[in-house]
C-alpha cells in the first residue's frame, strides 16, 4: 500500500502566516518523512487553474471549490496537500470538508488566528497600509468578511509561537493519526 493522502487546510487574513507555516511543514514532510507533499496557494492557483477568477464573493468561493476537488484527486493518488487559501467563507470550507468525508480523506482545518492589529504591524506585502489610504477595498478582514472556523482541528495563534512550534504541532497530530 502507498502513502495514505490528505488534505491540511490553512484558512485565515492576509499575512497570518499560511505561505509560511505550509512552506516549513512541506519541508519537515519531505526531509525527514519521506511524504509526497504538494503546496496549493492563491499564488500558484491564480495564476493558471483560477486565472479567470478574482476577489468578488462567488469568485472566491469556486477558487475554493476548484481547490478542494483539486486535493481530493491528489489525496486519490496518495499526495498530502497544503493549502493556503484565505478562504473567508464558512460555507464554502464546509462544502470541501463534506467533499473529503463522503471520500473518506482526512481534512484538516486550520485556522490561523491572529489579531487584525496584529496583522497591521506585519503588513510584509504593504496591503494593509494600502487598505488604509483606501487604495485597495474589500480586503478581507478589514472591510470584507472573513467567517472564523468554529470547529477548526487545529488553531495556530501564529503570533505567540515561532515558525517551528506551529509546525512542530502539524507533524504531531498527522504522527498521531498516522499519516
Ligand atoms: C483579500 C486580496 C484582495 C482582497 C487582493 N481581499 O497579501 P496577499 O495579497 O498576497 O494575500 C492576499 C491574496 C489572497 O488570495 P486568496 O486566493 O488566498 O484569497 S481567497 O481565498 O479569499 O480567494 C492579497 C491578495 O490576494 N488580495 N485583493 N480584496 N486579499
Amino acid at each position: 500500500l502507498g502513502q495514505k493522502g490528505a488534505t491540511l487546510w490553512m484558512t485565515g487574513c492576509s499575512g497570518a502566516g499560511k505561505t509560511t507555516i505550509a512552506t516549513a511543514l512541506e519541508d519537515q514532510l519531505v526531509k525527514y518523512y519521506g511524504k509526497h507533499v504538494y503546496r496549493l496557494d492563491g499564488d500558484n492557483l491564480r495564476t493558471g487553474l483560477n486565472r479567470d477568477l478574482g476577489f468578488s464573493a462567488a469568485d472566491r468561493a469556486e477558487s475554493v471549490r476548484r481547490t478542494g476537488e483539486l486535493a481530493t484527486l491528489f489525496a486519490d493518488a496518495g499526495v498530502i496537500t497544503l493549502v493556503g487559501l484565505i478562504s473567508p467563507y464558512a460555507e464554502d470550507r464546509d462544502a470541501v470538508r463534506k467533499r473529503h468525508e463522503e471520500q473518506n480523506i482526512p481534512f484538516y482545518e486550520v485556522f490561523l488566528d491572529v489579531p487584525v492589529d496584529e496583522l497591521k504591524k506585519r503588513d510584509p506585502k504593504g496591503q494593509y497600509a494600502r487598505v488604509e489610504s483606501g487604495e485597495l477595498k474589500h480586503f478581507t478582514c478589514i472591510d470584507d468578511r472573513y467567517d472564523p472556523p468554529v470547529k477548526p482541528e487545529i488553531t495556530l495563534k501564529t503570533h505567540q509561537l515561532a515558525i517551528e512550534e506551529s509546525v512542530n504541532i502539524l507533524l504531531r497530530r498527522l504522527e498521531r493519526d498516522g499519516i
